[in-house]
């Protein structure tokens, strides 16, 4: 429950700091998806440039780019054919989604800030910044063109210091014993899959501040022959 007010309340964060671009509506990646994909940027942090080019072959140039996790990328974005392009980018299932509405509304014009649409000749921009790793989907959808595999996919490779934490929840808590009980996600630091485990932690004062029921994000080594965590913090 605190979860999904939580969440809630992130969305509707996400959705502040984006307005003045959806106001006619959400699409893919302008609501619940964009924390999977990640969030709008700020050009002035930009880390990096990719030029993409759009042509009627129904192509992106490229249409696989790769990122590191954290980076804001400002993508340039060019429609060197005759027809009107756009990239939109959003997880696969936002794309499909958003593109059978584009398929019932063939006029509709849409401009979040995952998405720039280009008459022919133009070059427009989005900076988005992507904070998970892994894939980011992105496509055309003018009607007809998703189809003819207008897509690509943008690879987010984990940063080490993004990937030291791992998400968790707090099932017990051991004061004297210095102990921790933790339904956790992988710990690849540690090579362990997502389970409940008993940790040490390096500081009973951490302790003090969490409570059974709490989400956090950790990062755990292991000192001593014993799995310890060494850093954590609620999620709230
Ligand atoms: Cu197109």
């Amino acid at each position: 429950m605190k979860n999904t007010l939580c969440n809630t309340a992130l969305a509707a964060l996400l959705v502040l700091t984006s307005t003045g671009t959806s106001a006619g509506g959400n699409h893919a990646g302008g609501h619940d998806h964009a924390d999977a994909i990640g969030a709008p940027g700020i050009a002035a942090n930009a880390t990096r440039t990719v030029n993409v080019e759009m042509t009627d072959a129904m192509r992106f140039n490229p249409s696989g780019i790769d990122v590191k996790q954290g980076d804001t990328v400002r993508f340039v974005v060019t429609n060197s054919g005759k027809l009107k392009h756009e990239l939109v980018l959003g997880t696969e299932e936002a794309l499909k989604a958003h593109y059978e509405v584009m398929k019932k509304n063939p006029g509709m014009e849409h401009a979040d800030p995952n998405m720039v649409t280009l008459a022919a000749g133009q070059t427009g921009e989005i900076v988005w910044q992507f904070t998970k790793a892994g894939k980011v989907n992105f496509a055309c959808l003018q009607p007809g063109h998703y189809e003819a595999g207008m897509k690509g996919a943008v690879n987010v490779e984990g940063s080490a210091a993004a990937a030291e934490l791992t998400e968790g929840e707090i099932r017990k808590i051991d004061k004297d014993g210095k102990k921790l009980t933790l339904k956790h996600g992988p710990l690849k630091n540690l090579d362990m899959p997502g389970m409940t485990m008993v940790f040490q932690v390096k500081d009973e004062a951490m302790l003090d501040t969490l409570q059974v029921g709490d989400k956090v994000r950790f990062e755990a080594e292991k000192i001593g022959g014993k799995f310890t965590v060494t850093r954590i913090e609620a999620v709230r």
